[in-house]
C-alpha cells in the first residue's frame, strides 16, 4: 500500500476477468523492498521444504519467467544461499527467441534433467504459471514447485476448482506455494477500515473466488 503496488478501480486481468484491485509487483523494485520481498519468498520455499504433509523437494534451479518473475527469483536465489546455506542456480527465459550469439530462448544455469522451483509474482487463473510450467518441461526440466508473491485464490481455467489445484493436477499435492493470499489482502483493508474497497473485493470473490 505504502508504493502503490496494491490498486483499487476496474482492470481487465490476463484471463478476462474485470477486477476491483489489481496487485503490480513491478513496483517492487527497490533494495530494500526487494530485500524483504527476496527474504520472503526465501522463507516461504524453506519452510514448504520442511513442512511434514506434502514437502517442497530438494531442487536444483529456480526459473523466474519472463518479465516480472526475473529480479524476484534472482534475488530469492541469492538469499537463499545467504541465509539459509542453500545452493541453487537460476535460470530465466526470454520472451523473444534470441537468434545470434549463444541463441534461445532460456538463460541462466542449463535446466535439462534439473528439478526446477518455478518462482513468479501474481496467479489468478494459472494461465501464467501454465505458460512457465509449459517453458521448463520443453526444455528437459521437471517442475517439482511453483512459488507466487500472490496467490489471489480463484477459480482455474474449468472456473468449478481452484486455480492451486488445477496446477497441483499438473505437479503434484501441495507443490504451489504463495507468500500472500487474498485472505491476506482482505485481513489488512479489514484492520484498515478501508470498507469500500472490501465491499467490491468481495462481490468479485463471490464470482471468481475459490468454491
Ligand atoms: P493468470 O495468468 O490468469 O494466473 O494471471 C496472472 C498474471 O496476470 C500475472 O503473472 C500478472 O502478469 C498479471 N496480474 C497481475 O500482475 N496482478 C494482478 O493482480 C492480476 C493479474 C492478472 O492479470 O490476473
Amino acid at each position: 500500500m505504502e508504493i502503490g503496488a496494491l490498486k483499487f478501480g476496474s482492470f481487465t486481468l490476463k484471463s478476462g476477468r474485470i477486477s476491483p484491485y489489481f496487485f503490480n509487483a513491478g513496483l517492487l523494485s527497490s533494495g530494500p523492498i526487494l530485500a524483504i520481498l527476496s527474504t520472503a519468498y526465501a522463507s516461504t520455499i524453506v519452510s514448504a521444504q520442511s513442512s511434514s504433509a506434502a514437502p517442497l523437494p530438494t531442487f536444483d534451479v529456480l526459473f523466474g519467467p519472463a518479465y516480472k518473475g526475473i529480479p524476484f527469483a534472482a534475488t530469492t536465489a541469492l538469499v537463499l544461499y545467504t541465509q539459509h546455506n542453500v545452493a541453487v542456480g537460476l535460470a530465466y527465459d526470454r520472451k523473444e527467441v534470441k537468434d545470434h550469439g549463444e541463441g534461445g530462448q532460456m538463460v541462466g544455469v542449463p535446466i535439462t534433467g534439473k528439478k526446477v522451483v518455478v518462482l513468479d509474482d501474481v496467479m489468478t487463473s494459472g494461465k501464467a504459471v501454465r505458460g512457465a510450467i509449459n517453458t521448463v518441461l520443453a526444455h528437459g526440466g521437471d517442475v517439482v514447485g511453483v512459488v507466487q508473491c500472490l496467490d489471489r485464490e480463484e477459480v482455474g481455467q474449468d472456473g468449478e476448482s481452484s486455480t492451486v489445484k488445477e496446477i497441483e493436477g499438473l505437479i503434484g499435492t501441495g507443490r504451489v506455494k504463495s507468500i500472500l493470499k487474498m485472505r491476506d489482502l482482505i485481513a489488512w483493508l479489514e484492520q484498515n477500515g478501508m470498507t469500500e474497497e472490501l465491499a467490491s473485493m468481495r462481490v468479485y470473490w463471490d464470482k471468481y473466488g475459490l468454491k
